[in-house]
């Protein structure tokens, strides 16, 4: 059995009926039950959500010391934290991967939303494609995790 951590930041629990002409309507335990049915036998999707930096800080040095996979939106958390950027650089430096998600592509957003401090450390970035980003995303980290 492995595990694949999905973590998610602030206002995604609010997906489905959350701004939907630019998030869409899944939920996000439509994306667990996605993802989920995607994997390939044995591997768990373990989906988190927090509205707290701390607790997504703490989850991310729980992948850390674990080796866990991890696919991460973190959604507002993006563009202002450095402290997240920090723990996910301490996971990647582990060899471990993390694949950053968006729904959208903030690229084509507000010129706020247009600097990630995440990117640099993530094992790589894929936006734009609604809930299909976290399935490609999946694959990545899978592949990522098999290289
Ligand atoms: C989700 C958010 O909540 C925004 O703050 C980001 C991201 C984009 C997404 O597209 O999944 O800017």
């Amino acid at each position: 059995m492995s595990t694949v951590l999905v973590l998610n930041g602030p206002n995604l629990n609010r997906l489905g009926t959350r701004e939907p002409g630019v998030y869409g309507t899944r939920t996000l335990d439509d994306i667990r039950v996605l993802l989920q049915n995607a994997a390939p036998a044995g591997t768990i999707i373990d989906l988190r959500q927090s509205n707290s930096e701390g607790q997504l800080i703490d989850w991310l040095h729980e992948a850390t010391d674990s080796r866990t996979p991890v696919v991460f939106n973190p959604a507002g958390y993006t563009h202002t934290s450095v402290a997240l950027r920090d723990a996910v650089a301490l996971l990647t430096e582990t060899g471990t991967p993390l694949v950053e998600v968006h729904l959208s592509n903030p690229h084509a957003r507000e010129p706020f939303r247009h600097v990630s401090h995440v990117s640099p450390v993530a094992s790589g970035v894929i936006a734009g494609f609604g809930h299909v980003s976290y399935l490609l995303a999946l694959q990545a980290v899978l592949q990522l995790s098999e290289a």
